[in-house]
């Protein structure tokens, strides 16, 4: 049997998308738990030495990076129960939309990085962003139809920090996008989910950690 094993942070949302994939593949594998803040493991290092970030598989001691790339590789790798459709051009789109909440992640720091009138803009950038993936999702169940596969593993993890941001931001996400914050919902009640995903308090907390260490507060 081949060894499989996860460089990961418990709160990195990249971290927990290669961990819901690997859940709902039903491949077995150990997490090691980086140090990010004091120092990361000379695995880590020698693994990822391009961009020095988890996640990182190691599939019999081969590393594979970045989270999206992981996912695929995973989809590659343990081809049961795919997670991208067949079809070339829907398969496009799930890796676009995919794509597309790696830019989400980064609009929403900039509500809990920010305040005043430079927080106000940036919650409009963020609900605006949703609002697109809500067009995307359209009446459909799941990003790709009736099945839960890549882009909702990408975004869902994604959607672990969004309770920090309404938190930070006051406001809620549920009253300007009902058909995502259905989707989220939908999403949770997964296994594979609700046993990646930390409690939406523990990511706030972790957030206002951040937020003194940066000297924000
Ligand atoms: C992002 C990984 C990342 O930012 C991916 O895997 O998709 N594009 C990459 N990892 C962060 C933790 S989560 O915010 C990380 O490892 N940071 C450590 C550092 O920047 O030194």
């Amino acid at each position: 049997m081949s060894k499989v094993s996860l460089l990961d942070f418990w709160v990195s949302p990249f971290g927990m998308r290669a961990r819901i994939a690997l859940a709902e593949k039903g491949v077995e594998f150990e997490r090691q738990e980086e140090d990010l803040f004091g120092g990361k493991s000379d695995l880590l290092l020698s693994s990822n030495p391009v961009y020095k970030k988890v996640p990182v598989l190691l599939h019999d001691a081969k590393p594979v990076c970045e989270s999206l790339i992981i996912l695929n590789y995973i989809d590659d790798a343990w081809p049961e129960k795919p997670l991208l459709p067949q079809c070339p051009y829907e398969r496009a789109q799930a890796r676009f939309w995919a794509d597309f909440t790696d830019k989400i992640f980064e609009t929403g720091s900039n509500v809990w990085r920010s305040k005043g009138q430079a927080q106000e803009e940036a919650k409009k950038e963020f609900i605006d962003s949703i609002k697109l993936l809500e067009g995307a999702l359209g009446e459909k169940k799941y990003f790709g139809g009736e099945t839960f596969g890549f882009a909702d593993i990408a975004t869902i993890a994604i959607a672990s920090w969004f309770y920090a941001y309404e938190t930070c931001g006051g406001f809620k996400l549920a009253d300007e996008c009902p058909k995502f914050a259905a989707w989220m919902k939908r999403c949770g009640e997964r296994e594979s989910v609700s046993t990646v995903l930390p409690e939406p308090s523990k990511v706030y907390e972790f957030v206002c950690m951040m937020k003194k260490m940066h000297g924000l507060e």
